[in-house]
């Protein structure tokens, strides 16, 4: 059994220290002392026992051994890889199904209180697809494009549609070899069939195929989830939020919404504005009606509307301990069972809502988007009815939230670097040309429990953020840095490298820009392709100096958003464990897999995929790659003692001076 660890070893967060603390109190478990409790199996950890047949299950640790059908290592790690990648591209694709569904029932007026919001973003998507729009209606526009939405799942042949948004070079290199997704359900499928026992037992030909598969995914499913929520809820501007437990508030009714999907949640958002049930709160004795978010959920309304985050996936647990949440509403992915139980020891009804998941124990209200609009209302009642429940000596609600501003979709900005007239993606090329920006790196995904709740996201944030690097943040990551308050403007920049602060402080931005949720990492691809477009930097993704990291990750849908990226060019560096780590000490070649996913999928795709346990050898690992590509570009070297100079701390160095001698500083002359 591991050891038992500190609080302060469990998570960076103060907030979640307190209610852990509270938890010990109470004798509670939650995912932070289950971690201490279940020592990882080292076999299963490092990708080398196979359990796809009722032969096994084999676990491989000796040298030349191989599994009872002769399955070597590299075909199981390569197959166990290609499995999660594939159960990863599902859970965001089905994802992007359902939103398909949603614009289709939308435009057909089907759909109780929904509406195209964006009709610019609708215009300019289907202006992707060929989709006629002159003279046409949003819902006509609307309904054509979510029928070839639905479509791509189902396609057999050809390439899926979206591709066709990657940059021109990099479509071609995916044509050269081969990976061009059809559909995205024919390749989920396809990893399924090709992963059973006696089929594919070549590991590069196996991982070949994973990448076809993420690429399904992130420019196909994940890439039409985003697309469909802008044009349903809008796309997304800068908003004040706020993150982390202090959200929760003592006199209203506290609802938690928490999964993955915004079609739901933005319709509990609608309902909680609605006089008849702020009237229904304030007769129950509450002020109102307090809605926050966990994990995606979170990041989908807050970037959108503004609700706040109660905190990212470690914060599940912790928010009903805080026993002032009358209700838990939960829909898809990243949902821990846990909840049911531990809600027993409070008054929270934790409220399944999905014909996909269920939770034993759980109040079962199901979503249908025809009546979505009714059915909100009615969940939120059953919240209300609760708050009488609410056991005041056992509520302790932690009082800390930090401010953010989150909202940086791809278009804003685009629009925020040039104006309505002038949208652009120039100055940001232009910054990083001239190396007062060194590149930008993309950190993202999960909490873990195995590691310090946000430390390595905020460690490896706040350390390229020193070195002039732009940090673009999604997922549970951009909630960590929220909680920090990394994602303010002002604040954010004290410890920003001194070019990096220039242009925040010229363009008015924070050093971190959060773009939304784990799906909205396709808006990052786009921002790589538009960088692609406007010049200076390549002609290709893999030529940008960028990088993507992943310090905490978890899931298998973070895995399929690696392998997605790195087929897009990137080069992308993942914390913790390795699912392919193999056991070099024990079994010779055990690291094929783990080679291949990095140096070979470099050469195929010029991206690659490094498992680094180290924070401080993840930034440098991260630098050397944004410098190699400067210096592959022909770019000036990183040198940070040449800018600083202008912007703020110019103005503010010359507000101390005499205002004569300000003037003769600004305009070069005494007196006018
Ligand atoms: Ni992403 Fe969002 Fe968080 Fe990890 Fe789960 S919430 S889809 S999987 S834990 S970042």
């Amino acid at each position: 059994m591991a050891k038992k660890r500190e609080i302060h070893e469990y998570s960076s967060d103060p907030a979640a220290q307190q209610m852990l603390a509270r938890a010990e109190e109470l004798g509670i478990q939650t995912a932070f002392t289950r971690a201490d409790d279940m020592a990882p199996c080292n076999i299963g950890g490092a990708g080398m026992c196979c359990k796809q047949c009722g032969m096994g299950p084999c676990r491989l640790t000796k040298d030349g051994q191989v599994g009872i059908c002769g399955a070597t290592i590299d075909t199981i790690q390569a197959r166990n890889l290609a499995r999660a990648i594939a159960a990863g591209a599902a859970a965001h694709s089905d994802h992007g199904r359902d939103m398909a569904f949603l614009l289709k029932a939308t435009a057909n007026n089907e759909a109780e209180g929904y509406f195209i919001r964006d009709i610019a973003k609708l215009r300019i998507v289907a202006g992707y697809y060929d989709i006629p729009t002159e003279g046409r209606s949003p819902e006509e526009i609307a309904n054509d494009l979510a029928d070839l939405y639905i479509a791509q799942y189902g396609q057999q042949r050809g390439e899926a549609a979206p591709i066709r948004r990657a940059p021109k070079k990099r479509q071609e290199l995916w044509r050269a070899q081969g990976v061009v997704p059809r559909g995205v359900d024919r390749e989920i499928v396809e990893t399924l069939h090709r992963t059973h026992i006696g089929d594919d037992q070549d590991l590069e030909h196996i991982l070949e195929h994973a990448i076809r598969t993420a690429l399904a995914d992130g420019w196909g499913g994940s890439m039409m989830a985003t697309d469909i929520s802008d044009i349903l809820f809008g796309t997304p501007a800068p908003i004040l939020g706020q993150a982390n437990l202090g959200v929760i508030k003592e006199n209203m009714v506290n609802v938690v919404v928490h999964g993955h999907e915004p079609s739901l949640s933005e319709m509990i958002v609608a309902a909680s504005q609605d006089p008849e049930i702020i009237e229904y709160a304030k007769a129950a004795g509450a002020q109102g009606i307090n809605l926050s978010g966990i994990c995606c959920t979170a990041n989908e309304i807050l970037m959108r509307q503004g609700i706040p985050a109660a905190g990212n996936f470690l914060h599940q647990e912790l928010a009903i301990m805080t026993g002032a949440v009358e209700a838990m509403i939960v829909d898809v992915q990243c949902i821990m069972q846990a909840l049911v139980s531990l809600a027993t020891n409070f008054h929270t009804k934790i409220i399944t809502t999905s014909p996909k998941v269920r939770l034993k124990g759980a109040t079962h209200i199901e979503f249908d988007e025809h009546k979505a609009l009714t059915i909100a209302k009615q969940i939120l009642k059953v919240a209300i009815d609760n708050f009488k429940e609410r056991d005041r000596s056992k509520t302790q609600i932690p009082q800390i939230k930090e401010d953010l501003i989150p909202g940086f979709s791809n278009e804003y900005i685009n629009y925020m670097l040039g104006g309505s007239y002038r949208g652009s993606f120039r100055p940001l090329n232009d910054a990083i040309m001239s190396g007062r920006i060194r590149g930008v790196a993309a950190v993202v995904g999960c909490n873990n429990p195995r590691s310090s709740q946000d430390y390595l996201h905020n460690k490896v944030t706040k350390d390229l953020l020193k070195q002039d690097v732009l940090i673009v943040q999604t997922g549970c990551g951009a909630i960590a840095a929220a909680k920090l308050g990394l994602m303010l403007g002002e604040a954010g920049l004290s410890e920003v490298g001194p070019g990096l602060r220039e242009i925040c402080e010229t363009v008015g931005i924070p050093p971190v820009l959060h773009m939304g949720s784990c799906v909205d990492n396709t808006r990052i691809l786009t921002v790589l392709t538009q960088m692609v477009a406007e010049g200076g930097l390549g002609d290709d993704i893999d030529q940008i100096p960028a990088v993507g990291l992943a310090p905490e990750w978890m899931s298998e849908k973070a895995l399929v958003i690696g392998a997605y990226c790195v087929a897009s060019g990137a080069y992308v560096i993942f914390g913790g464990a390795s699912p392919v780590s193999g056991m070099p000490d024990r079994v010779a070649d055990s690291d094929l897999v783990q080679k291949y996913i990095s140096q070979g999928w470099e050469e195929r795709y010029g991206g690659k995929l490094d498992f680094i346990l180290d924070p401080d050898e993840m930034v440098k690992v991260a630098l050397e790659h944004i410098d190699k590509k400067r210096a592959a570009l022909g770019l000036p070297e990183y040198n940070p003692e040449a800018f600083g100079r202008s912007g703020d701390a110019r103005m503010r160095n010359l507000e101390a001076l005499p205002l004569e001698e300000r003037r003769k500083a600004i305009y070069g002359t005494a007196a006018d």
